[in-house]
């Protein structure tokens, strides 16, 4: 995993500074987990869980969003994404850079620090509120959202505006921000900061196999990390 402690250390490339990178790996299952394995030890993670993602065919966008939003207090710092078996036509991963997107908000929507929307995981009974922007340590102001959904409810923001338009100026905000359109290809592991960048999935046909890395995820720490 030279190569993975090389791009993280690589000051302007590495992960840390980008807030994503994409590595290749000999195609298979096993290969991406023992790299998906290393970049947790990489990163000192004390665990990880592995989710396949498998379907047949999405005529929908995923939505933009920070990964693990609906899991209070802070969504995870990193997960990754590997590719199994790429769609026959689509299905890329976009990522959006957080810190642009936010320095964007600034100027386009008055009183944008105000805005706080509370997440419901469709899915399991959390529930987590959180600034549209928040002060990341390491990032400075960095956008924190899910992109709207029947789950999202806008609990503040500025006097004179809906909801519509705070979600219009944010999703315009973000497509000025995209940093990677990534077409797949079998073997590759996606490393993401989900501190730093938001990402989404365009529509696919034909079937598509990822496997999605969470790190240090406190709901489900389903592998531990060998030291
Ligand atoms: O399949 C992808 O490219 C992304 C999936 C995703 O964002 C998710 O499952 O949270
Ligand atoms: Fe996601």
């Amino acid at each position: 995993m030279s190569e993975t402690s090389e791009r993280l250390r690589t000051p302007g490339r590495g992960l840390d500074v980008r807030g994503y990178s994409v590595l290749r790996t000999a195609r298979g299952q096993d290969a991406l987990i023992s790299a998906a394995s290393a970049f947790g030890k990489l990163t000192g993670a004390r665990s990880f869980g592995v989710t396949h993602l498998r379907a047949a065919g999405s005529d929908a966008w995923l939505g933009r969003h920070t990964e693990t939003l609906t899991d209070p207090p802070v969504p995870i710092r990193y997960f990754a994404l590997g590719c199994l078996v790429p769609a026959a036509r689509g299905g890329e991963t976009l990522l959006f850079d957080g810190r642009k997107a936010a320095r964007l908000l600034a100027g386009s929507l008055h009183g944008a620090r105000e805005v706080r929307i509370r997440y419901r995981s469709q899915y399991r009974p959390e529930v987590a509120d959180h600034s549209l922007i928040v002060e990341d340590e390491q990032h400075g102001p960095v956008l924190r959202f899910r992109s709207a959904t029947d789950n999202n409810e806008m609990i503040a923001k500025p006097a004179g505006i809906s909801d519509a338009e705070v979600y219009a100026v944010v999703e315009d905000a973000e497509s000025r921000s995209v940093a990677l359109i990534h077409s797949w290809r079998a073997g590759e592991l996606l490393l993401v900061d989900n501190h730093a960048m938001l990402h989404s999935r365009a529509p696919f046909a034909g079937l598509r196999h990822m496997l999605r890395f969470r790190y240090d995820d406190p709901l489900h720490p389903a592998v531990i990390i060998a030291r």
